[in-house]
């Protein structure tokens, strides 16, 4: 027989007693951000065909290039969480300053979201998979009017939900409310996301590492000598590993989180604080992470512990399988004693 299909609204209005003290707003939120990444998605899909794709002319605030479809994916989100009335306030990896929401006070917006509205831009020319990732808290600042930056520089535990959607292969949208992670294949022939991956856990083991190696020169030497670890030939203990990197941070770390594995960003000598960003990447795959069984660490410290400084605040991410994690972390550790001692 059949499975009875469940949808993305159906899901959040069942679940909705995972947020006891939300009147119905987080629910509409959650559904709001499905609503956008449909949109997202039908622009994605027909990119090539429009001659949407290319450099847009300007430059994002880290000064990199921005492509047409990252502002188009940006007004969609900022357009769609406004017209809701539950957000009190946006930031996004595309604007410089906080986005306010609500300026004529007439909602009781309690919520904040911060986004990456197009993660991994550089592959939207090549057809690889791109996507959305965003991250919800409760709003700290006092009042029903537009929210402040202290809203926004929350630390990763304080989050309330988190998410991504990938246009890939096929389009998902995984998010978790901190009850567990779900996930929710698009059907184009229906228009609604249906769950298509409940309750997804990670392994505790496994065997692929994620990483930019063309980088490792300029790598600490406790990462270089993991890379040395998962290429080295172990029949008994499963190594060599295997090397995967799309080089978009949301589908790596969705392959990761399926079949298992560690991504890395680390600090670089030219990047000292890795490249990823703590708000708008990091906390919110951390949280999904953690509720999927698996770690993400600076190399040390749990990243959902930092507490934000600035909007676009950078931190070296070692993020997956909870074993591979502690391992790469003890060749870091050991690496920096031996430094130390030496010194
Ligand atoms: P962006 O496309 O939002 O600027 O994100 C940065 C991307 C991540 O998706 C990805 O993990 C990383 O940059 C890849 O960096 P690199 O090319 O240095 O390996
Ligand atoms: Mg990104």
């Amino acid at each position: 027989m059949r499975n009875q299909v469940k949808t993305l609204n159906q899901f959040i209005i069942e679940n909705q007693q995972d947020f006891p003290y939300s009147k119905g707003e987080l629910t509409r939120l959650l559904s709001d951000i499905g609503t956008a990444a449909k949109i997202i998605n039908r622009e994605v899909n027909k990119a090539g065909l429009v001659n949407i794709l290319g450099d847009a002319g300007t430059v994002n605030v880290q000064g990199e290039e921005v492509k047409k479809l990252d502002i188009y994916a940006n007004d969609q989100l900022i357009a769609a969480l406004k017209t809701g009335g539950e957000v009190c306030v946006m930031g996004s990896e595309e604007n410089d300053d906080i986005i306010e929401a609500n300026t004529d006070g007439k909602h009781n917006s309690k919520y904040v979201v911060l986004f990456d509205p197009l993660d991994g831009s550089s592959n939207i020319d090549v057809n690889a998979s791109i996507g959305t990732i965003f991250s919800i808290y409760r709003r700290v600042s006092e009042g029903n009017g537009p929210g402040t930056v202290e809203d926004c520089l929350q630390a990763g535990t304080e989050q309330v939900a988190a998410g991504y959607v990938i246009y890939g292969s096929s389009t998902i949208l995984v998010f978790t409310t901190g009850n567990g992670v779900n996930g929710f294949t698009l059907d184009p022939s229906i228009g609604e996301f249906c769950l298509s991956h409940p309750n997804i856990q990670t392994p505790k083991d496994a065997k692929i590492y994620s990483l930019n190696e063309g980088n490792a020169a300029h790598f600490p030497e406790g990462v270089k000598r993991y890379l040395e670890y998962c290429k080295e030939v172990n029949k008994e203990e499963g190594r060599p590993y295997s090397s995967r990197y799309i080089g978009t941070f949301v589908a790596d770390f969705h392959r990761n989180l399926l079949k298992g594995g560690i991504f890395i960003y680390p600090p670089t000598d030219k990047a000292p604080k890795g490249k990823l960003r703590l708000v708008y990447e990091v906390n919110p795959l951390a949280f999904l992470i953690e509720q999927a069984g698996g770690c993400a660490t600076d190399g040390k410290n749990r990243v959902l512990e930092i507490k934000p400084e600035t909007l676009h605040q950078r931190t070296p991410l070692f993020i997956g399988s909870e074993n591979m994690v502690r391992k790469a972390e003890e060749f870091l550790a050991t690496a920096n004693v031996e430094a130390a001692v030496n010194a």
